[in-house]
């Protein structure tokens, strides 16, 4: 990453990395995206409030494999090599690696030691599809604002097709991955979460802070915009004659856990690079959802032995916000206790 990336990166909250995939790849990821359409009927297509055809894969369609962690496994997704090639893609890996491994960024928590940093995960994926608009299509309302400063995770988003000025898709309001930026965001009296962007269908509030603007992102077939977590985004809706098809990848640090979506780590066909992006962490930073099973996961739960209640915000860049820790009260409970006996033993020495 060079200092003109890392500076945007610092200042909005994304990026737009230009010519990220080649045509080969655009072709192969998109020859792959049209059986899918094709076999759509398969799959459960779920119609959210934003009226998305995002696509979810249905029962039949999914396998379980154990990882050498003992973690089981549920799931399968879009797949082939230009597909698991996109785990570990050449441009991307290094920019991923600075910012989920360096603290100083807010995502990874300023404890975790260094020999660990470059071991970042693939938490989860998505996939967005809108088919192309023709004027006497109904509304499309978008999704609402969402993210936030105690995020720790960063995503890929690939465009398999250009998306232009007008077509709607990603969007984001530029710096509020920063907590002074996010709260001039909050101070708008309101429903700025629903009410963010100007199209056909939706208003921004007529009384919006214009220090913190909403930026529409064009990217052509084969950029990828990478974005914190942190930084308050959403769907604008689409209004592009064209399809949209974007592929969201999604990375924590790690032993932080999101999403613990999953993946088979079996495949013969991964490279050990691959198979160790998606392999759980042995122990975590954080705790697994407390309404979640995770008896056939069993490593989910074993807390590294260094892990703090929080992540010292010292070591951060300026303006940025430490990851929240997520832990049970009860583990929250324990390390504060063990805390402050270590601290009364090296006051007594
Ligand atoms: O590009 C989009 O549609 C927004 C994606 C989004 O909201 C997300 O990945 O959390």
């Amino acid at each position: 990453m060079d200092d003109a990336i890392r500076e945007t990166f610092a200042r909005q909250g994304y990026i737009v990395v230009p010519d990220v995939l080649d045509k080969h790849q655009l072709d192969e990821l998109n020859q792959v995206y049209d059986q899918h359409i094709f076999e759509r009927d398969e799959m459960l297509s779920k119609a959210g409030t934003d009226q998305q055809n995002r696509f979810y894969i249905g029962d039949r369609d999914i396998r379980e494999t154990t990882d050498r962690h003992g973690n089981t496994y549920r799931g399968r997704r879009f797949w082939s090599k230009a597909y698991r090639d996109l785990i570990d893609n050449e441009t991307m890996l290094p920019i991923i690696e600075e910012l989920l491994g360096d603290p100083a960024w807010g995502h990874a928590p300023a404890h975790m030691p260094e020999d660990l940093r470059p071991s970042f995960r693939l938490d989860h994926d998505n996939v967005h599809y809108k088919p192309g608009r023709s004027p006497d299509d109904g509304p499309d309302m978008g999704g609402k604002l969402h993210g936030g400063p105690g995020n720790f995770h960063i995503t890929c988003v690939y465009e398999l097709k250009t998306v232009g000025p007008n077509d709607g898709g990603f969007g984001c309001v530029a710096g509020t991955h920063k907590p002074a930026n996010e709260q001039k965001l909050q101070d708008i009296e309101g429903d700025w979460r629903h009410s963010w962007c100007d199209t056909e269908w939706t208003s921004q509030l007529s009384n919006w802070n214009d220090d913190v603007p909403v930026h529409r992102i064009e990217a052509k077939a084969g950029d990828c915009i990478l974005f914190s977590e942190k930084l308050k985004h959403g769907t604008i809706p689409w209004a592009g004659s064209g399809e949209r098809r974007t592929l969201f990848y999604k990375y924590v640090p790690f032993g932080m856990h999101h999403g613990n979506a999953g993946y088979d780590t079996n495949d013969p066909e991964l490279t050990p690079r691959q198979k160790r992006i998606l392999e759980f962490s042995p122990c975590w930073f954080n705790e697994p959802r407390e309404d979640k099973d995770y008896s056939v996961k069993p490593a989910l739960t074993k807390l590294h032995p260094l892990a703090r209640v929080e992540s010292d915000p010292s070591v951060l860049l300026p303006g940025m916000s430490p990851p929240n820790i997520r832990l049970t009260d009860t583990t929250r409970a324990r390390l504060l206790k063990s805390a402050a006996g270590n601290a009364s033993v090296s006051a007594n020495v």
